[in-house]
């Protein structure tokens, strides 16, 4: 990646006034959180892909499969801790008037890094809620005492997580894109933008005229989009952005 890109890129950041930043599985990489579909490969767990394993259709079929498969990410993720990627994007919401952090992960981190300005597109795993409820219940620990877990009126939980084939909490994708509308700056990092319609977020930015930035090691599908495509890991490169 060329200093003259990041000197284009900084100075978009140093200059903005509203900016919205959109990440995704790639932001967590250095901290060792598996992506999804990074480097070629897809997860797979008991020879299902993530998309299998995280999907409304096997919750109602097989809830059980689909915690221990969450119980097996909660494990990983217990050990893991933020990155410098996480850690900046945290120092720089008080920097600005108005900043939003809009995640796809479930994995808390950007919370555990400090962050607090944030929309959780897809809910987070270290929370369970009853099933057709949106009263939610923390799970700090794993290994849970029981799956399914139950709530403190005994009812069974489900993941609070969005699955394929379920809507987005109510309110964060509407909240998310209205933010994203008026931003002057709009920061894509370490996601494939394939998941919908949470991809539709940085496209709202560029369309209403902010400046895209985006940051991966991999060309993604919104490299030409983007007003510049840093390619590069996030840890390395997002507190460069901020002037760390
Ligand atoms: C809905 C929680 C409607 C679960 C997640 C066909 C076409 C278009 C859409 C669809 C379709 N078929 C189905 C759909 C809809 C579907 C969808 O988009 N599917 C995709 C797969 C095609 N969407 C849904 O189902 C959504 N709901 O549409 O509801 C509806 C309408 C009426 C009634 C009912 C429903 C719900 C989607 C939410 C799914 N849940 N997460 C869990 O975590 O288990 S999505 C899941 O994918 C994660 O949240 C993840 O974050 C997200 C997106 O993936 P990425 O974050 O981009 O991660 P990925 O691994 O793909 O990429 C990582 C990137 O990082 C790579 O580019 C890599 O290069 C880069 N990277 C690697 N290392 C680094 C790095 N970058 C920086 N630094 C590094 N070091």
């Amino acid at each position: 990646m060329s200093d003259q890109l990041l000197e284009k890129a900084a100075r978009y950041v140093r200059e903005a006034k509203r900016v919205v930043v959109f990440t995704g599985a790639g932001v967590s990489a250095e901290s060792g959180v598996p992506t999804f579909r990074g480097g070629g490969n897809t997860a797979v767990w008991r020879g299902m892909p993530a998309t299998e394993l995280s999907s409304a259709e096997l919750l109602e079929r097989d809830a059980v499969t689909v915690w221990e498969w969450f119980e097996y990410r909660r494990g990983i993720l217990a050990g893991l801790s933020p990155n410098p990627a996480h850690y900046a994007l945290a120092e720089a919401e008080k920097r600005y008037d108005e900043f939003l952090l809009v995640t796809q992960n479930v994995d808390g981190l950007h919370q555990r890094a400090g962050s607090t300005k944030i929309i959780e597109l897809h809910g987070n795993i270290w929370r369970g809620r009853p099933f057709g409820s949106s009263k939610t219940v923390p799970l700090p620990d794993t290994p849970l005492p029981e799956i399914p877990p139950k709530g403190p009126n005994g009812e069974v939980l489900r993941p609070d997580v969005v699955l394929f084939g379920e809507m987005l909490p109510a309110g964060a994708f509407e909240e998310a894109a209205t933010v994203a509308a008026s931003c002057d700056v709009c920061l894509v990092v370490g996601t494939s933008a394939l998941v919908y319609p949470a991809a539709r977020i940085p496209e709202i930015a560029g369309q209403a005229g902010a400046a895209v930035i985006e940051i991966n090691p991999e060309e993604t599908r919104f490299s030409d989009f983007a007003d510049v495509s840093l390619r590069g890991p996030a840890g390395e490169i997002v507190p460069k952005l901020f002037g760390k």
